[in-house]
């Protein structure tokens, strides 16, 4: 694995691809490259791109990612939907054209399997950026479907996020999934070739002006703030102020409206690195990094220190209610301390 770290770390493309899927198999892989790697990060733009299934999320990150080549950037691209046709056809296509246009070793692609679970998932992503960040690509873009908490929470761990959605949405303002606006840092009504992209826009527009204030658009860092410590004061109005979510029109499949969403991709980076910003999204990343690392190692620790029969026991000693939920975690949790599991019923 040394080796392999050492190689993707010099931006080798093969290698890069190997240790992406050994992170995405083991545990004990990820820990080891991370290790190595974390360091050597840090210097990578990470955009996180959502939005419903089928907006043309993928087709815009392609054409984001050819507006960035002109710009000399080197793209990664991260996609945790399987469906997403980075792998196939069109895509494909446009990936080769971009390497006749750029070289070989300036676009990376990558589809993320999403067997496991979702923690999981949101693991090996955030792990697989890490290593494109180390490998020395500018500009990171992770397409996720805004479908789930858990995508939505995938894309919010970006410096950047792009909530793409199509019109058709602004007669049904209810069908935006709660969660996904207040993540927005950049709203992109995509397919605007279509009708009703302006009515969106303004329904869209409509939206943003009614968040609460002093929740509004700051929602990864939000929710994010509530849970290692719950006593933490709200993030103050005067943070949310300094950015106003465009909302911006595009074509994906015409290249239409590309340079604006890239402006605003950049100026959003220079806003967050002009008001120290930067660096409060970075400790707050490495929060919810460190908050899934622990998670899952208290789980896995749980999960050796009782077994599967005990742990049926207790939970259906809570379904006929002889023990309460709390005390049966209380009990749960003393098995960590190797005590023995009690199944008694609550007094
Ligand atoms: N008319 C029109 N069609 C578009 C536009 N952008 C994308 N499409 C088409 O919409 C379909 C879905 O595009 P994708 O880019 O795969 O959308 P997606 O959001 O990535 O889809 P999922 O990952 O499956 O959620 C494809 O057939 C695209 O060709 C656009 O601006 N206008
Ligand atoms: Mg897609």
């Amino acid at each position: 694995v040394d080796d392999l770290i050492q190689k993707a770390r010099q931006g080798h493309r093969r290698s890069i691809a190997r240790l992406i899927s050994q992170v995405e198999n083991s545990d004990a892989a990820a820990q080891t490259a991370v290790t190595a790697l974390h360091a050597h990060s840090g210097r990578a733009h990470l955009i996180g791109v959502t939005g419903s299934p089928g907006s043309g999320k993928s087709s815009l990150v392609n054409e984001i990612a050819k507006a960035f080549r002109r710009r000399q950037a080197r793209v990664g691209i991260v996609a945790v939907d399987p469906s997403s046709p980075f792998t196939g056809g069109a895509v494909l296509g446009d990936r080769v054209r971009m390497r006749d246009l750029a070289g070989d070793d300036a676009v990376f692609i990558r589809s993320m399997a999403s067997r496991g679970s979702l923690g999981g998932l949101a693991r090996a992503t955030s792990t697989a950026a890490k290593i494109l960040d180390a490998a020395g690509f500018d500009v990171i873009l992770i397409e996720t479907v805004g479908a789930g908490q858990a995508e939505v929470e995938i894309a919010g761990t970006a410096h950047t996020v792009l909530v793409v959605e199509a019109p058709g949405m602004g007669d049904d303002i209810q069908s935006i999934k709660a969660g996904i606006l207040e993540i927005a840092d950049i709203l992109v009504v995509n397919k605007a070739d279509r009708p009703g992209a302006n009515r969106a826009v303004q329904a869209l527009k409509m939206m943003l002006h009614l968040a609460p204030a002093g929740y509004a658009f700051r929602g990864h860092h939000g929710p994010a703030h509530a849970t290692l410590d719950e006593e933490a004061p709200a993030p103050a109005t005067k943070e949310i102020d300094g950015w106003d979510v465009p909302v911006l029109e595009a074509v994906a499949t015409a290249a239409k409206g590309i340079d604006e969403v890239v402006a605003a991709i950049t100026g959003h980076r220079d806003y967050l690195q002009a008001g120290g910003e930067w660096q409060v999204r970075e400790r707050e990343r490495s929060r919810q990094e460190i908050e899934r690392l622990l998670q899952a190692r208290f789980m896995a620790q749980l999960r050796a220190a009782v077994a599967p029969v005990a742990l049926d026991e207790i939970v259906a000693a809570v379904a006929a209610r002889e023990v309460d939920p709390y005390t049966a975690v209380d009990r749960l949790f003393s098995q960590l301390k190797g005590e023995k599991l009690h199944v008694a019923p609550t007094a």
